[in-house]
Formats: structure tokens, sequence, C-alpha cells
């Protein structure tokens, strides 16, 4: 009898890639008994609070795609949750988006106070990079490399940067290119650079670098597109956060600017886009494929 290939089960990819990310992610973190306890138990409350993970999902699934070992690029994929979550723990604080609930539980200020909650960010910005250090290095891709990725994606010219931009457009009518230059680099930056390192850890060639890039690039903007739609769709519930804040503050975002409609249309196009960028990897990629079209149709 002919061997039947088995279908891809997303579901189950997740959560066993979750499940790794978490027992690895316990090993690099200073336990809560770790003096001081308090910034360990804050750090320790915000990576374990319950995100989704998709940052170390898409990074474990473009290692695989380049033919790599999960194993192997494991210490990238902690370390860029961590960098993740600090950005979350320091949106969240009352000088920037001043919210309650983050993953659906209170945020890391409302438990741990300002003081605290600011500098758990700052651990888990410097523990990416000493975690990212513990990273094997490659041929291709020594230690220089991937420490530079993360701190580009990161900087003032990417993950920090997008949320200035986000922070002076607030109460601003912002053209579809001003707020795609915010998204550009508050959340796609990220996810390009998580894919394009787990690529790194399977010393991927040039060409897969660059098909990385694009998909990535286009991944991370469909994301933010379908959180901009998600903030006006969903309850807080069942986001685990504060739901309609984007117009509370006058936010510009996709919706309000082009309409649901044609926002739902533009993260199809994304999608599509970034789909288009896998040819290379030959049905090698299905994760990234289920993990892209999971990603569109998410709830929350
Ligand atoms: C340097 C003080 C200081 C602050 C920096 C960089 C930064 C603060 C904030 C980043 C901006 C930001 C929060 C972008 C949004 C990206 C986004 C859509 C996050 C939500 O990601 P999910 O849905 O979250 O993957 P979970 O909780 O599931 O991991």
């Amino acid at each position: 009898m002919a061997s039947q290939k088995t279908p891809f089960d997303l579901n189950q990819y997740l959560v066993t890639r979750t499940e790794t990310v978490n027992r690895a992610m316990d090993r690099f973190l200073p336990s809560e008994k770790t003096r001081p306890v308090t910034i360990h138990k804050a750090m320790r409350y915000s990576i374990f609070a319950g995100g989704k993970r998709m940052r170390p999902a898409l990074l474990l699934a473009a290692a695989e795609a380049c033919g790599g070992k999960p194993a192997d690029a494991l210490p990238l994929a902690c370390a860029v949750e961590c960098i993740h979550t600090y950005s979350l723990i320091h949106d969240d604080l009352p000088a920037m988006d001043n919210d309650d609930f983050r993953r659906g539980k209170p945020t890391s200020h409302k438990v741990f106070g300002e003081g605290i909650a600011v500098l758990a960010g700052d651990a888990l910005l410097t523990q990416a990079f000493e975690i990212a250090a513990q990273a094997k290095g490659w041929p291709r891709y020594p230690h220089r490399e991937l420490i530079l990725e993360i701190a580009r994606a990161s900087g003032s010219l990417q993950l920090v940067g997008g949320q200035v931009a986000d922070l002076e457009g607030e109460n601003k009518k912002l053209s579809v290119a001003e707020l795609r230059y915010i998204h550009e680099r508050k959340t796609s930056a990220l996810l390009c650079c998580s894919v394009r390192l787990g690529g790194m850890s399977a010393n991927c060639t040039p060409a897969q670098l660059q098909a990385l890039t694009d998909f990535g690039y286009h991944v991370g903007l469909a994301f933010q597109v379908i959180d901009d739609i998600l903030d006006v769709t969903q309850t807080s519930e069942q986001l685990g956060k504060t739901a309609g804040k984007d117009v509370a503050v006058q936010k510009a975002t996709y919706p309000s600017i082009v309409g649901l409609e044609k926002s739902r249309k533009i993260a199809a196009q994304l999608t599509d886009k970034a789909f288009a960028a896998l040819k290379i990897f030959k049905g090698r990629a299905e994760a990234l494929e289920g993990i892209a079209q999971y990603l569109l149709k998410r709830d929350k």
C-alpha cells in the first residue's frame, strides 16, 4: 500500500511548540527564588501569563522549513519572546497605553507597581541578549549577525521607533502610508526578525533568508491589520486585553481609515503575498503556511 502523508495538524504543532518554548524559557530565566525575588517574579509573571507564542512558533517553523533542528533554534525563540513581552509590559504602562489587562491578567504595573514593571521590561530586554548569546552560532550567521539582527529589530529604527510614531500619531489623522510606517516598525519588524532568526539557526542560504524576509514582512503587516480589526470586533474577555482602545484614544487604524471590509481584504492580500514568498521551500514550509493562515483567521 502506498504510504500516505499525514495531514499537517497546526493545532498540535502550536501546542507542542508552545510546551517546548515554555520549558526552555523556564530554564533560561532566573528562578522566582533568585534575589532580588521581586524582579524575577515580575519577569516570570508576564512571560508565563499565557501569550500566543506566535513569534517563537514562527521562528521554529522557519528553522524547520530550512531543514534545521528546533533544539538549535530554541534560544533564539526564547530571546524574541523576551523582547516581545518586554514591549508589552512597557506598552501597558500609564505613561504609554495605560492598560489594566494583558493576556487575560492584570498588567505588570497593576500587580508589581510601575517601578518594578519598568525594570521587569528592562530586565527581559537584557535577558533576550543573554539568551541569544547562548545560541550555537552558524557558519553563515555567527553570533555577531544574530545579535545585530535582534538589536536592529528592537531599537529606535524599528520596534521602539514604531512605538514613538504610534504615540505621536495619537489624535491625528494619518494617511495609510503613515499608518503602514508605524505597523512595519511596531509589529512587522519583530515578526520578520523571528522568521529570519529561524532561518539563520538552520544556516539558511541567502535566497532562503530573502524568502523568509518577504514572508515575515507581509505576515507581520497582516498581523497588525488583524489586530486593528479585532480591537473593534471582539470583546475584552475574548482578547484578554482592553478592547475598543484604539477608538477610545482616537488612534488611526486600518478600520478607522479604510473601513472593516477593506481592512479584511488588505489582511488577506498581505497573507497571499506572504504565501507567495514560500514557493522556494517546495512544500517544506507547511508550518509557516499554517501559522500565516491561522493568524489571518484568528479571533484573539
Ligand atoms: C522603550 C519604554 C519603551 C517602550 C517600548 C516597543 C514598545 C514599547 C512597544 C511595542 C509596541 C507594541 C505593543 C506593538 C504591538 C504589537 C502587537 C500586535 C502585540 C500583540 O502581540 P500578540 O497578539 O500578543 O502576539 P500575545 O500576548 O499573544 O503574545
